[in-house]
């Protein structure tokens, strides 16, 4: 297809945000998309990732992901169809998983790209349940806190990508008991009725800490962090003996513009032999496999559930964005780009 007068929508970043975002910090601008040059490919995206990691890309401080830049095209993942290659290994008609999302086209160097099959699952599934969240979920209980057999097993954000993973999959691996948090009753009682866990609170009804104690009086094994504050307060007071907890984000304070106060019950670290390890999905890809044989296949025997938070418009992405840093959706939020 000719492309030479194609034109696209992207979102840039507009102004550095100074605690939560609001829409002025963002412009959707129309631009010329060029054709793909040597090894290239076009891709008409389909399916934009939002994610809580972006609001530290907003920042301008140094950290594992670069900042964006003012003024430039966000970047993110995207699940999109090839309209044109210059490519050799990738051709027009198929789909691709790729890093540069927040816009309607994307010209991508192939070696970037990974091509993926709407035919073995939803192509938006790629950015979730099979896509980063699901492996951060995996990788975090299984190889980070290093889940056994019959523990209890904690994870806050339950209801979210990550965390109703965590759950599930704690669950299909043999928990003893799987407790979560999340923002109201509603996401609390899917949890339990449709996702298996065991219990489930709402860290806005009251402390965290009381709440954790009635759902878990003899302690837990694993907590699977999402959150931070106050949340990782009340699992460090709760974890037994050499109890692991995976720091997997701290989704409370990336708002603030004041350091927040830390855990003040470190010390109890020492004598219960407590492990807190921090880590990064992207150092895990040697899961991907098991990952893939693991959930590919609970998935087709309906083990293991998903339910995404689907937006649908490239003018309702940083809305998309907004609403799942407030807790608006349940389970992984995508944002649609219907042909
Ligand atoms: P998500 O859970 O689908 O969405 C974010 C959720 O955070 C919201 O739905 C909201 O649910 C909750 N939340 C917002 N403010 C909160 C607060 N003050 N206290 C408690 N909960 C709050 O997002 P996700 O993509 O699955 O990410 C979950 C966490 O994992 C984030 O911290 C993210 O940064 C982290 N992560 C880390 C890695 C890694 O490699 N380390 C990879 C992916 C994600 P409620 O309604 O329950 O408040
Ligand atoms: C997140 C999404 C991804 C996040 C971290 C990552 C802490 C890390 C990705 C990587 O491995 O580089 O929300 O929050």
């Amino acid at each position: 297809m000719s492309t030479s007068t194609l034109t696209g929508r992207e979102w840039r970043l507009a102004a550095r945000p100074a605690g939560w975002p609001t829409p002025a910090d963002f412009d959707l601008a129309e631009t010329a998309v060029p054709e793909p040059g040597p090894g290239q490919v076009l891709v008409r995206n389909l399916f934009l990732s939002v994610d809580p990691y972006m609001r530290g890309r907003m920042n301008d401080a140094k950290s594992y992901a670069a900042p964006y830049e003012l003024g430039q095209a966000m970047t993110g993942a995207a699940v999109g169809r090839v309209v044109a290659s210059a490519a050799e290994g990738v051709a027009v008609g198929d789909h691709v998983l790729h890093g540069l999302g927040w816009r309607e086209y994307s010209v991508v160097d192939a070696a970037h790209t990974a091509v993926v099959d709407p035919a073995q699952a939803p192509l938006s599934a790629y950015l979730g349940v099979l896509g980063m969240t699901g492996m951060t979920a995996y990788a975090g209980l299984l190889r980070v806190a290093e889940l056994a057999p019959g523990e209890t097993v904690f994870v806050s954000g339950a209801a979210g990508a990550v965390g109703n993973q965590v759950g599930q999959i704690a669950r299909l691996k043999g928990a003893g008991r799987v407790i979560g948090s999340a923002g109201s009753d509603e996401k609390c009682a899917l949890l339990v009725e449709e996702y298996g866990f065991d219990a489930a609170f709402n860290y806005k009804n009251g402390p965290v800490a009381a709440q954790l104690k009635a759902a878990a009086p003899d302690g837990i094994d694993v907590y699977f962090d999402n959150v931070g504050g106050e949340h990782l307060e009340a699992a460090i007071s709760a974890l037994r003996v050499h109890g692991r907890a995976a720091l997997c984000g701290a989704i409370a304070q990336y708002n603030d513009t004041e350091p927040p106060p830390g855990p003040r019950n470190l010390g109890l670290l020492i004598g219960k032999r407590v492990t807190l390890r921090g880590f990064l999905v992207g150092d895990h890809q040697d899961l991907k496999p098991d990952f893939v044989r693991d959930v590919g296949g609970w998935l087709r025997d309906g083990q293991l559930r998903y339910r995404e938070t689907v937006v649908t418009g490239i003018d309702q992405a940083v809305a998309a964005f907004l609403g799942m840093l407030r807790g608006e959706n349940t389970g992984k939020t995508v944002v649609a780009l219907p042909e």
